[in-house]
């Protein structure tokens, strides 16, 4: 019975290719706050494309500086302009698992009446392309481009490897979260061989902090909290103090992860205030626990162990609803 779902998915990378082998002007298109795997697998097929006919969509808003290194590394990429945004004929929009998650000036509605590829591995990905590639069983989109750039036989530069292998690091906290198996790493060998440096991607995610990001982290250890059964670990940053450390809510990305190293938890949370009266909410699970339920219950989606949403309202309201209902959520499952 296994054959028929290889046979779909081999079709599927195939229309894919295929699609991407006939546009004349494709846009490749990632979701709003675009991290390391969404920039990372936008700028490699961006490179590997065939002709170099894809130029990617990056949002206007501030980039965090992990992301802008991916810039740099990517060199000539081809960034679309109003005009290519206007004349794509194409788009693959990569690592984005709704319309109203979509990264482009204007959002879906921008998009919408042109022919989509949707390239994911988010387990909530609505299915909203004419060609719907979405392998939840995947750590990160990065490696679904790696197959999709092999598989049609496209030319892997040293910096698309780079990059590639960034979004797959990054998705999948340094392989170190459930479904890091053989297949990751023969991956990432195989990125290695082609020219991907881990020794920069590591240095550039985990060894280049600014005095502002220190002093950030400083502020999320200090306001790490447990519950008393120390099931949940959570912090919560208001805007005034993402300021004070000299950060913007643009550079929240995996400060999550300081809650969430504490022994024992289920769950780890963090709340950033990412502009007065709109809260931004990282979740992980631990231990087999899976959040996706609980951010989807507010409206936000992701991953079982990693997910996100954003609520309106004051912070320590949306922390005492969040709060609350993540206690519950824990004792029913
Ligand atoms: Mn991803």
């Amino acid at each position: 019975m296994i054959e028929p779902v290889i046979e779909s998915v081999r079709s599927l990378v195939t229309a894919a290719i295929d699609a991407i082998e006939a546009s004349q002007s494709p846009l490749l298109v990632g979701h709003v706050n675009p991290d390391v795997d969404a920039v990372g697998s936008m700028q490699a097929l961006a490179r590997a494309g065939p002709g170099g006919r894809a130029a990617a969509v990056l949002p206007t808003t501030e980039l965090n500086p992990k992301v802008r290194f991916l810039l740099e590394l990517a060199g000539g990429v081809r960034l679309a302009d109003a005009e290519r945004i206007a004349a794509g004929d194409l788009v693959v929009v990569l690592d984005t698992a709704g319309v109203n998650r979509v990264g482009i000036e204007g959002g879906w509605e921008a998009v919408a009446g042109r022919t989509i590829v949707n390239i994911d591995h988010h387990v909530t990905n609505t299915g909203f392309g004419h060609i719907n590639w979405v392998d939840s069983g995947a750590g990160s989109t990065s490696e679904l481009v790696d197959r999709l750039i092999r598989t049609a036989g496209w030319v892997l530069d040293r910096p698309a490897a780079s990059l590639l292998y960034a979004g797959m690091y990054a998705d999948t906290a340094a392989f170190s979260l459930p479904g890091a198996g053989a297949e990751s790493f023969e991956t990432a060998a195989r990125l290695i061989r082609s020219g991907a440096d881990p020794a920069l991607i590591g240095q550039r995610l985990l060894r280049s902090h600014r005095a502002e990001d220190f002093n950030l982290l400083r502020a999320v250890y200090r306001n790490t909290r447990l519950t008393e059964d120390g099931l949940i670990a959570y912090c919560v940053l208001s805007h005034e103090e993402i300021a004070a450390a000299g950060c913007s809510p643009a550079d929240i990305d995996d400060q999550v992860s300081v809650p969430r190293s504490l022994s024992g938890i289920r769950m780890a949370v963090l709340f950033s205030e990412a502009e007065p009266g709109v809260v931004r909410i990282n979740l992980r699970g631990e231990g087999g626990t899976s959040v996706l339920g609980l951010a989807e219950h507010f409206g936000g989606g992701g991953h079982p162990y990693s997910a996100g949403v954003r609520i309106r309202g004051p912070l320590d309201e949306v922390v005492r609803r969040v709060m609350a209902r993540a206690r519950g959520y824990l004792a029913a499952s």
